[in-house]
């Protein structure tokens, strides 16, 4: 069997602005609404690719499909090559920057060039990768917030899934109250689940070192993102003052700004996030990077991509299953036994619900 050479010859663009139902908050803000960009990108040969970014607010979901149209249209003719590409239009966005809504659709278009030769190669995108298939352990992500809320949605997704481990956010006012939080998920789910929670950058220096000490003192396993994400000298002395693991990631942009937080030592543990990692390619470099140091790695969100990077990751960890795009797929990921099943359709595996993308699509 040979993978044909193939030929780029245009990409077209949706987007989508469908409910988040239930809506995700955190100490800052509430999600109520999943903007995504799929980027299709089709070969002269006739095969064809897609991959979907999710720009979290409907503000920038205009912009980011732009983005993706008019950066894809300069591929055009070009040969269907992503690692090879992925150097080259970073290097001529250097100067705009290669940051924030440009990371984002390079990503998507990365993204969707390798579901397009994995599709080719009629395997499952982990396979191209070189990785065999295998479940992943994946903890649930819940959406709510306060104890009421998080308990009885806790209880929810390991019944429904087996998951054995679970993650909620934290961030009240008061300390007390991320501890009532932390003991009424610990009342439903047992002393043998885990126990993860994110603070999504909300805290000052000293409140997170108080936090973490009372949260390590009640069994929790990580603490994610306490602090602003760029914050590597506050975070680095966190991580000294502290037994509990800080985790973070989902906020870096390319393998570049993963190093500098890793170089750092902002870190225990980390999660990229494959829209802002740099896609595939950058995946596969943040793994590099992830594996020379011995950090456990897990993913951000973007469950079906993680599914396939994860077996392809040195030190993977666990995945994270918070399914923003499940909704609107034939076929969303499943999770059994507290394990996400890498699926064998080629590539990353998406196929749209059409009527749904019809029910959902956003003028831009
Ligand atoms: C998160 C952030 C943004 C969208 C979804 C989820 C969160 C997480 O920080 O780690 O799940
Ligand atoms: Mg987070």
């Amino acid at each position: 069997m040979t993978l044909p050479n193939l030929t780029i010859r245009d990409v077209a663009v949706r987007a989508i602005d469908a409910p988040l139902d239930p809506p995700l908050r955190n100490s800052l803000n509430t999600i109520s609404r999943a903007p995504l960009v799929i980027a299709e990108l089709r070969t002269a040969e006739g095969v064809a690719g897609n991959a979907y970014v999710f720009p979290y607010t409907p503000a920038a979901l205009g912009p980011t499909a732009a983005l993706v149209r008019n950066i894809g249209a300069t591929l055009a003719g070009r040969a269907l090559a992503p690692a090879s590409l992925w150097p080259e239009l970073h290097n001529a966005f250097r100067i705009l920057g290669t940051e924030g809504l440009v990371q984002i659709a390079l990503s998507a278009l990365d993204m969707a060039m390798w579901d397009a030769l994995a599709r080719a190669a009629g395997v499952p995108l982990c396979r191209l990768l070189g990785a065999e298939p295998r479940p992943l352990p994946a903890y649930a992500s819940l959406r709510g917030w306060g104890p009421a809320i998080l308990a009885e949605e806790a209880g929810r997704a390991v019944a429904a899934t087996g998951a054995r481990v679970v993650k909620f956010k934290l961030g009240h006012p008061r300390l007390e109250d991320d501890l009532a939080t932390v003991r009424a998920v610990r009342e439903v789910v047992g002393a043998d689940t885990e126990i993860l929670v994110d603070y999504n950058q909300g805290l000052t220096r000293p409140e997170a070192e108080r936090r973490g000490r009372a949260l390590q003192e009640l069994d929790v396993r990580w603490l994610e993102e306490p602090l602003p994400a760029d914050d590597d000298a506050g975070l680095a002395g966190l991580r000294a003052a502290l037994a509990l693991p800080v985790q973070g990631g989902e906020n870096w942009w390319g393998p570049r700004g993963m190093a500098r937080a890793l170089d750092a030592g902002a870190v225990d543990l980390c999660m990229p996030d494959a829209m802002k990692i740099g896609g595939v390619t950058g995946w596969m470099q943040a793994a590099a990077l992830a594996a020379a140091r011995r950090v456990p790695m897990s993913s951000h969100i973007f469950v079906e991509a993680s599914a396939q990077l994860l077996p392809a990751t040195p030190t993977a960890h666990l995945l994270e299953h918070l399914d923003i795009a499940g909704p609107l797929l034939r076929q969303p990921l499943v999770v059994r036994d507290g394990m996400a099943e890498v699926p064998a359709r080629p590539g990353l595996g998406l196929e749209w619900d059409e009527a749904a993308l019809a029910r959902f699509a956003a003028e831009v």
